[in-house]
């Protein structure tokens, strides 16, 4: 029961040398390198191959090497293939730096600034209390509930938005489409954290920036066809919106003339917000295939017919 592993091929020679240490009775490869395909029962991917059921016949698990699994075409996986997304702490830890700074950077004016050093212009600006500044999170999954655990600790009123109902301590939780706008209109930095479905895609547009408080910045770390970019354009444009920091685009990457390349109030990252941490995440995959072994649900274990 071979383990192959298919994402960055770097990373990959840390999970075989994680897997030979931890687990040296269990054949561990590294794409290309398949052997004897008929073996291979277990997939760890960031992009599985496009035929992955004529080239892996005896697959039973896919594992995710990220949080999320929409880059996964399942259309020609069959249901007894069961699909699990990486749930382990090095993601979430990433997760939570980035988007705090994301919104310190916000929140202490920093994109002012950047323009004023630009222009040699020395000049303070009154610093606003974190209680005056609303945060709203789109997203109150694994990523969504530790940003808010943290944040509401600078004093940020938090506020998060779901599909079905939550209850996290000091933080308003709004659920489903009918709440969207009222979770809209009490927020000033907005993050999204959401899974891509066929529900999210498009979701940030013109209505959403026309809801939020003029004035309101946006941070997104969920994925790039979430948002209408030119929407988003033309809402920095028209000042309706302060800022955006996106770790994700669409297409990724950008194409060189992108306009988010230069705007002075677009601050880009290449998709780094956080990453799996192969220690941890391997201690993740090889629980799982306990558990799978055993016929117990495993950790992340998404459903299909949700999306997420
Ligand atoms: P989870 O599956 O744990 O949580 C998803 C959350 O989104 C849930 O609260 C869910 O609601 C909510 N949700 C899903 N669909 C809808 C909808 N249609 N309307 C309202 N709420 C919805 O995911 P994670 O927190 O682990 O990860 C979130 C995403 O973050 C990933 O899918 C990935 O796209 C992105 N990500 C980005 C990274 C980066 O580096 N930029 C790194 C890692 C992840 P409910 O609770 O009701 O089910
Ligand atoms: C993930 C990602 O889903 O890196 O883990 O985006």
């Amino acid at each position: 029961m071979t383990i192959l592993y298919k994402a960055d091929p770097e990373r990959g020679k840390l999970w075989a040398q994680l897997f030979a240490r931890k687990a040296p009775g269990i054949p561990f490869r590294l794409w290309p390198d398949l052997g004897d395909p008929a073996s291979v029962r277990y997939l760890a991917a960031w992009q599985p191959p496009a035929d992955v059921m004529q080239t892996l016949p005896n697959l039973e698990v896919i594992f995710s090497v990220g949080a999320g699994i929409d880059q996964f075409d399942l259309s020609g996986v069959p249901a007894h293939v069961a699909v699990a997304r990486m749930i382990e702490p090095g993601i979430v830890e990433g997760m939570v730096e980035y988007v705090t700074q994301a919104v310190l950077t916000i929140h202490r004016d920093l994109f002012d600034y950047a323009l004023a050093q630009r222009e040699r212009v020395w000049r303070e600006m009154p610093v606003r209390a974190a209680s005056t500044r609303r945060i709203g999170v789109l997203g109150l999954g694994m990523l969504g509930t530790a940003v808010l655990k943290t944040l509401r600790m600078f004093g940020f009123p938090c506020a998060g938005w779901s599909r079905s109902p939550h209850e996290i301590e000091d933080v308003e939780c709004y659920a489903g489409t009918d709440s969207l706008d009222a979770f809209l209109a009490r927020t000033d930095i907005l993050v999204c954290l959401l899974p891509l479905t066929e529900a999210t895609r498009g979701l940030i547009g013109k209505r959403v920036f026309d809801t939020l408080p003029k004035g309101a910045s946006f941070i997104n770390v969920g994925r790039g066809p979430q948002v209408i970019q030119q929407d988003l354009l033309n809402a920095l444009d028209s000042g309706r919106l302060h800022a955006a920091i996106l770790d994700v685009a669409d297409p990724e990457p950008l194409p060189p003339t992108h306009p988010f390349w230069t705007h002075p109030r677009v601050r880009l990252t290449p998709h780094i917000a956080s990453a799996t941490r192969p220690e941890t995440a391997v201690d993740v995959v090889l629980e799982n295939l306990r558990r799978h072994r055993a016929g117990e649900r495993m950790i992340g274990e998404i459903d299909r017919a949700r999306g997420y």
